[in-house]
Parts: C-alpha cells; sequence; structure tokens
C-alpha cells in the first residue's frame, strides 16, 4: 500500500513500504537448530515461520549466512554466494525466502563489504605476489602506522611473501577490501546483483562508513570517497529497486548522518546510529571501560534523533542487536517481577517513535544479559582478545569480568530461548554456546500462553503502526525534559495527538497532566490511577494514548 503524505514543506512524498514496517532480526546461529547439530540454521527458522507471523512482523534481517570460517561468527565470508553448510544449502535460503514472500515477509542479508575473510580467494590470491591482480583488492603498506584493531592490538598485519603489512580494522583475519580499486567494486556489484536476484528485501551493510577509509591520515570512517561510493553502489544495484538498505554507522553524528539517508542523495534508506548506545562509554576510553547512565542523556539522545531526521531522512529504531547488551539488563530491571515491567516499558517508549523499529530476537520475550564468571563461556573473538589484552594491562579479573556482564557482545547471542525442555528447546544437541540459564522463567512458550506477557505488549505496538499513521508519520516532541523519573513524549500529525508516559524507574511517580478526551492505546498495567489531573505512575509503568478529534 502506498499513501502518498503531505512534509511540512507542502511536497507530496510518498509512504515507503518499509516505513510501515517492523524488522526482525535473526541471528541464525542462536536462534534454532532443526538438525540437533548444536548450531541454528536456515530450516530452523523456516519452522519458526508462524511464530513470527504471529508477532507479526514484516521483514527478517538476517546476520552473515555466507561461507565463512567463523573467526568473527560469518563477518569474516570467505564467498559471498556460497551459504556456510552450517546453516544449510543455498536451496534452503531461496525456500526461506519463497516461504517469507508468501506469508508478506521481506528477507534481507547483511551486506559485509568492508572486509572479507582471509581465506577469500581473492585474498589467497592478493597475497601471492605484489604484481597478482588481486592484489589491490585489499589494503598495503611497506610500513604500518599506529593504526589500531577494533578488536585489539595493531590493525597491520605483515606477509613475507610480498614483505609488506595489510590492513584490517577489525581480526588479522578480515583483511580491509580497497575501495579505491573499480575493478574491486564491479565485483562487489556484480554479488549484489547476484542476490537482488534471488528475491531478497534488502541489504544491511555493515561498517559501512568504514568503506571510504584513509590509513595514512588516520582517517577511518566519514572518508572523502564515502558518499560517491554509496551512490556508485545505489546506481549500479539497488538504486532503482525499492528495498530497504540500512547502513550500521558507528561514526554517524547530526551532522552527517542525511548524507547517508536524505533520498534525495540516492544513497540508503535509513542507518543505524550509535549514539544512545555510546551513552555507557566513557569519552576517549575503551568502550570496556564503565559509565553510569544517565536517563536525561538517553531523552536528549533520542530525542535529537527524532528532530534531525524529521524532513527528508528517517531513522531506525533499536535497542538491541547481536553486539549489544541486552535491553531489559541495560535500560530496564532484569531482576525478579520487574522484568517483565520494565521490558514492556522500554518497548513502548521506542515503538512509539517515529521510524522503522528493529526487534532483535529474543527481545520480546525479555530475554536478559548472560552473567557467567567463566571466562570460556564467552566465544566471541572480541570478549577473548580484550580479555587477554586487559589482562596484560593490569586489570584484575574481576574488574574485567564485571565489564563483560554490562558489555559483552555474547549477552545477546545466547541461544533463543524457546521452550523449558533442554536447552530451552533450541537444539537438542548441544548447543553451540552456553544457554542462559534463566529460560525456565524467560521462555517464548510461556510468553504465548500468558496474554499479559512482552510478546503480546510487541505484537500491539508492531499492530498500532500499521494502524495509525500518527505512530507513522507524527511529528515528535519531547516534554518535561528535566522530569528525572519520567520519559515522556507527543507524537502529533494533524488532528491527532499520541501521548507515550513512562516512569523509567522502580520507585512510584506522580504526573501532572490532563488525559481529557484521550482513549488508552497500550500501557503495561491493566488500568490507570488517574484522579484530578494527577497521574501516579508505578514501578515501570507506561501508557501510550492517543487523541483524536
Ligand atoms: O560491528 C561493528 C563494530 O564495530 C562492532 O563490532 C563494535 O565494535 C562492537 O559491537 C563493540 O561496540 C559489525 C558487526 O555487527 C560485528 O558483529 C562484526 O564483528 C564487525 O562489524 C566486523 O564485521
Ligand atoms: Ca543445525
Amino acid at each position: 500500500m502506498q499513501l502518498q503524505l503531505r512534509n511540512k514543506g507542502g511536497t507530496e512524498m510518498e509512504e515507503k513500504w518499509w516505513q510501515s514496517s517492523v524488522v526482525y532480526q535473526i541471528y541464525p546461529r542462536s536462534f534454532y537448530d532443526s538438525n540437533q547439530d548444536g548450531i541454528g540454521d536456515i530450516p530452523g527458522i523456516i519452522e519458526k515461520l508462524d511464530y513470527l507471523a504471529e508477532l507479526g512482523i514484516d521483514v527478517i534481517w538476517l546476520n552473515p549466512v555466507f561461507q565463512s570460517p567463523n573467526v568473527d561468527n560469518g563477518y569474516d565470508i570467505s564467498d559471498y554466494e556460497a551459504v556456510n553448510p552450517e546453516y544449510g544449502t543455498m536451496e534452503d535460503l531461496r525456500l526461506l525466502i519463497k516461504k517469507c514472500r508468501a506469508r508478506g515477509i521481506k528477507v534481507i542479508l547483511d551486506l559485509v563489504v568492508n572486509h572479507t575473510s582471509d581465506q577469500h580467494v581473492w585474498f589467497q590470491e592478493a597475497k601471492k605476489s605484489a604484481d597478482n591482480p588481486y592484489h589491490d583488492y585489499y589494503i598495503w603498506r611497506k610500513e604500518p602506522n599506529d593504526l589500531m584493531s577494533n578488536f585489539g592490538g595493531s590493525a597491520w598485519e605483515y606477509v613475507p611473501e610480498v614483505d609488506q603489512y595489510y590492513l584490517h580494522f577489525y581480526s588479522r583475519q578480515q583483511p580491509d577490501l580497497n575501495w579505491e580499486n573499480p575493478r574491486m567494486r564491479q565485483d562487489i556489484y556484480k554479488m549484489m546483483n547476484f542476490w537482488i536476484h534471488e528475491g531478497i528485501g534488502g541489504f544491511r551493510m555493515d561498517v559501512i562508513d568504514l568503506i571510504g577509509k584513509v590509513p595514512d591520515q588516520n582517517i577511518k570512517e566519514n572518508g572523502p570517497h564515502l558518499h560517491e561510493y554509496l551512490q556508485e553502489m545505489a546506481r549500479e544495484t539497488y538504486g532503482e529497486k525499492d528495498l530497504l538498505t540500512v547502513g550500521e554507522t558507528w561514526g554517524a553524528a547530526a551532522e552527517n548522518a542525511k548524507l547517508f539517508c536524505d533520498p534525495r542523495r540516492k544513497e540508503l534508506s535509513m542507518i543505524f546510529q550509535f549514539e544512545q548506545i555510546n551513552l555507557d562509554k566513557v569519552k576517549g576510553k575503551h568502550r570496556w571501560d564503565l559509565k553510569e547512565l544517565d536517563m536525561i542523556e538517553l531523552k536528549d539522545v533520542l530525542s535529537k534523533w527524532q528532530s534531525v531526521m524529521e524532513n527528508n531522512g528517517w531513522n531506525s529504531l533499536f535497542w538491541n542487536n547481536h553486539d549489544l547488551p541486552r535491553i531489559v539488563s541495560r535500560w530496564g530491571n532484569d531482576h525478579g517481577k520487574y522484568r517483565v515491567l520494565s521490558a514492556k516499558m522500554l518497548a513502548i517508549l521506542l515503538h512509539g517513535m517515529k521510524g522503522t523499529p528493529y526487534i532483535y530476537q529474543g527481545e520480546e520475550i525479555g530475554m536478559t544479559n548472560f552473567y557467567s564468571d567463566d571466562i570460556s563461556d564467552y566465544p566471541d573473538i572480541e570478549t577473548q582478545q580484550v580479555y587477554k589484552e586487559r589482562l596484560d594491562q593490569g586489570f584484575s579479573k574481576e574488574d574485567i569480568l564485571r565489564s563483560i556482564h554490562k558489555k559483552a557482545r555474547d549477552n545477546g547471542r545466547t541461544p533463543m530461548q524457546w521452550s523449558q525442555a533442554e536447552n530451552a528447546g533450541f537444539t537438542k544437541g548441544v548447543p553451540w554456546m552456553k544457554v542462559n540459564p534463566n529460560y525456565q522463567q524467560v521462555n517464548a512458550a510461556d510468553c504465548l500462553e500468558h496474554k499479559d506477557s512482552i510478546f503480546y505488549t510487541y505484537q500491539t505496538l508492531i499492530r498500532l503502526r500499521k494502524e495509525s499513521r500518527v505512530l507513522r508519520q507524527g511529528t515528535y516532541r519531547l516534554i518535561d525534559r528535566e522530569n528525572p523519573n519520567i520519559f515522556s513524549y507527543e507524537r502529533i500529525l494533524e488532528n491527532q495527538k499520541i501521548m507515550v508516559i513512562c516512569n523509567f524507574y522502580q520507585e512510584e511517580t506522580k504526573y501532572e497532566v490532563s488525559l481529557e478526551g484521550a482513549r488508552v492505546l497500550t500501557a503495561n498495567y491493566p488500568d490507570m490511577e488517574y484522579r484530578s489531573g494527577i497521574l501516579c505512575l508505578r514501578a515501570y509503568e507506561a501508557v501510550m494514548l492517543i487523541w483524536e478529534k
């Protein structure tokens, strides 16, 4: 369905299908194992399509399922056009796309083109000799400079055969591609067209703001030719195809964000910006150094992005992904009875905003961080490398574990908790990664049984987005910024208004507000304590109201 809308300037604007969609992110390795080898797989996703349809999502984003030695769980790709046999076959992937299409669900794939695996045939050739035709597909220097890898250590690795160093912003098994090489770029576009031809719904683009790097000037993100490359990519591949393209851009700030997603520039549909994620980072320090979270900062950041994208832009809305700790353990309360209330509050807060919401597997059942004290329970290469690095730097084990419990990427990668069965019903074999022991309380089967579960709050929010134009298109305005307990805002479109009011904490709090004429769209308590202009908000209480004149 295409709707004609008017933006502020009065010009006609078409509502794109991805502006009324909700995306569900699947980390295939940890979603559902269909053949008992302990590893989630594509047939396993197909088996769970009823569950996703029940939730009501429109799009699935699959983390990489391509051939890979799995040094970085599939973000080190050795063949872009082959499916990793651990996950199934090309036929399985085609079947998934087909079955999804039958249900009106699109599948978007992860495009990892900042780097390949060192096992990719391009790199195998490239390192043979400096005059090999593939040598220039990667970035080589006679001398390394002091650029560091995001996973720790130098970003340069020596290859004796060519007596040169190659650049890798991630592990040394993930050499960076040389985007200055037009032949390399054309090969990437060919591969993208291969997948477009297979009928995918679009791409999530891994660390795409790094492809314009200038290593000799220590420029990593937002290099001088970045947008030229993205425009070329669009022209050569998806430009006329009406696909969803979302760029992972850790380097996006309010000032440069629209360069990626202003439709007139013909680059991407939207980006993932990480400013709200970085609120637990100490500026200039390592990301594992801990910082207390501040809710007013969260209000400011989310509200800033709402207004940055108000005209000629579009936000992605997400709390979680496979690199991040669980939201209920981050901004909510993952202990006992408050887990459910705070997970619902955070869902209502985010899904009331303007943009395309992304739900990460397990978020809809309130999965929490992992909290293991055994470092071998964290297989992620980043955690393993940084753990060693920090031990060497003199941090105590307890100290490092505190950071891991808060920040490790594996917090988001434990297997999906389907039921109370062994291994949370994820596999009948030995799971590739430990299951979070709280699956007895936290699991999908339990949620599906109880109408007041987190799952149904998400289901309601997804449905509301479809039904409500003000939810999709209304202008956002933060209310009462200074209130230290409550996050509240409104959305306005013509004669409709939505208000979202969230008590961010466990303590009860009172809020002076006129709710005359309002109807409750959704809430996380069955009733409201509202008397003579005072709303009394209980622990983590959240309500979304609408006024329709
Ligand atoms: O992530 C980019 C990235 O920089 C993160 O790894 C980040 O450093 C980390 O989450 C700490 O905040 C993307 C993928 O999402 C990630 O899984 C890959 O490991 C990485 O790129 C390399 O491809
Ligand atoms: Ca399997």
